[in-house]
């Protein structure tokens, strides 16, 4: 490769693993939208009452409170993953209501599309992304123990997630409440990321049908992980 060919080559890796949100998961607006499936598809793992009342109302209640930030704000903004990237140019009296409710808001969009009925997708990650992952950590079942441990001990509310670092890497976090890894300057450099998977690891995700038997929650989820669709965002936040 000749210097020429190699520039150009540097220069487009480090365009690609910017932290821009994958196209997948490109600009959501500040609406919610429905339910990719219906409440009980996701059963038995995730049970219809727990899936109405978290997306009709602990979803709904992010995209109102959002939305109420906004115009007290006096922000014409539309699309919640530009809010929530960069909070510092959101108004000191309402940064911290677009931090929760902005991360509500992205954080649940998304968590919707990674999920589908067990059965209806590839059983694990393929590809491109399987083999990233087991580089990565070691194996498939390695991974799912450093993701599912990663969301056993975050103490309180908050997510697991499956970052693209913007060196390109793949990386498990897990943040408090509703932060999400592309909120500069809130989430430590090195934790900064493309989520390409997340789990919901608030007691509203899983209290009514596992109590207290979060451990449980998180193993009966991987059965109804929409595998497809992270391998879809892996792609974006590579390309
Ligand atoms: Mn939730």
């Amino acid at each position: 490769m000749n210097r020429r060919a190699f520039l150009t080559t540097t220069a487009t890796a480090a365009a690609g693993s910017l932290l821009v949100p994958a196209a997948s998961q490109a600009a959501i607006d500040l609406t919610q939208a429905a339910l990719p499936y219906a409440p009980e598809a996701l059963e038995p793992h995730i049970d219809a009452l727990t899936m109405g009342i978290h997306h009709g109302k602990h979803h709904a209640a992010y995209v109102k409170n959002l939305g109420d930030a906004l115009k007290a704000a006096s922000i014409a903004k539309t699309d919640a993953v530009e809010l929530i990237t960069d909070l510092s140019a959101i108004p000191e009296a309402q940064r911290m209501l677009v931090r929760n409710n902005g991360g509500g808001h992205v954080n649940h969009t998304w968590f919707w599309k990674w999920m589908a009925p067990a059965g209806s997708g590839p059983k694990g990650p393929e590809g491109k992304l399987g083999e990233a992952i087991q580089s990565a950590f070691g194996s498939i079942d390695d991974f799912k123990k450093v993701f599912g441990e990663a969301g056993t001990k975050r103490f309180g509310s908050g997510w697991a997630w499956l970052i693209v670092t913007k060196d390109g890497k793949l990386k498990v976090t897990s943040t408090p409440n509703q932060d999400n890894p592309l909120m500069k300057g809130i989430i430590e450099e090195e934790n900064l990321g493309t989520p390409i998977l997340g789990l919901d690891v608030w007691e509203h995700a899983y209290y009514l049908k596992y109590q207290n038997k979060r451990p449980d929650y998180i193993a009966a989820w991987w059965n109804v992980v929409n595998w497809a669709e992270v391998a879809k965002g892996y792609a974006a936040a590579k390309a």
